[in-house]
């Protein structure tokens, strides 16, 4: 294989050359009862992201889901996301690269002042479950680690670019270590997200299905709700709700 994920990982690592979307793959695992299991890839063809929009990621990134079944109400499952931002911005800083957050899933390296970006990583978190029970929830993790930019969307950059290639294997362990920390206190992720946050202070618009809203961020809430103040007061804007947010 092009890499070994022989890792000391909290979870068990299934690692492929090449995939469709290891997303794909997680949500197959989930079906045979499995949990606890990260999937890799070198490559994906068929890589996902929100609201079927295509994701690219060609070989030298790092393409990863972590397949979990916590016990947690589906309203919580958005701190998944924020968990995996916030694990992705901490690695990607540790490697050089000056990454900050994007409310709800992209991790960012602002260009310039005025709220400009390009997109290093993006997260596609999904699940099953009842009502007042997530059955399985699968953590996507797209980060265009050793990639030239060139080969991606002229709005992406990549680890290579920012700083120079990475060790992915170090990287995925980085990822899962932290990960695993917040299951036992998901909430903890909040502070830690508001620190790394480029959305807040920041006036937006957003897209959502019921109409566009423009106001400032000013804070996120307890399960990872958006706060905009417009002029006829606060609104707070669910990920799932979220189409597009803008500078
Ligand atoms: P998103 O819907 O927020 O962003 C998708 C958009 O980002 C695309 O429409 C395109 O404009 C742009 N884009 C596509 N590829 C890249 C890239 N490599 N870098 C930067 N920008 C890009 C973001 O969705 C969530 C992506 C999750 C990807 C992971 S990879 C592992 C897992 N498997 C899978 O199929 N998806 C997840």
């Amino acid at each position: 294989p092009a890499i070994e994920y022989e890792l000391e990982a909290p979870v068990s690592v299934e690692y492929h050359d090449s995939i469709g979307s290891t997303n794909d793959r997680a949500r197959e695992l989930a079906a045979t009862g499995a949990t606890d299991v990260a999937v890799v890839a070198d490559e994906q063809v068929g890589g996902r992201g929100r609201l079927e929009r295509a994701w690219s990621a060609p070989s030298g990134g790092v393409w990863l889901s972590l397949l979990t079944r916590p016990k947690i109400t589906p309203a919580r499952a958005p701190l998944y996301t924020l968990a995996a931002s916030v694990a992705t911005a901490r690695a990607a800083r540790e490697a050089g690269v000056d990454a900050r957050i994007k409310w709800p899933n992209d991790v960012v390296v602002p260009v310039g002042e005025d709220g400009e970006y390009r997109k290093l990583a993006g997260i596609l978190t999904e699940m099953e479950g009842e009502m007042d029970r997530v059955e399985w929830i699968a953590v996507g993790i797209g980060v265009n680690a050793n990639i030239d930019a060139a080969d991606l969307p002229e709005t992406a950059t990549t680890i290579r670019e920012e700083a120079g290639d990475v060790d992915r294997r170090r990287f995925v362990q980085r990822l899962l270590e932290e990960l695993a920390e917040y299951r036992t206190d998901l909430e903890s992720v909040v502070p830690a997200w508001r620190e790394l946050a480029l959305t807040l202070g920041q006036r937006v618009r957003v897209e959502r299905p019921s109409g566009e809203l423009v106001g400032d961020a000013v804070d996120i809430t307890d399960s990872g709700a958006l706060v905009v103040e417009t002029a006829d007061g606060n609104e707070t804007v669910a990920a799932g709700d979220c189409e597009h947010l803008r500078p």
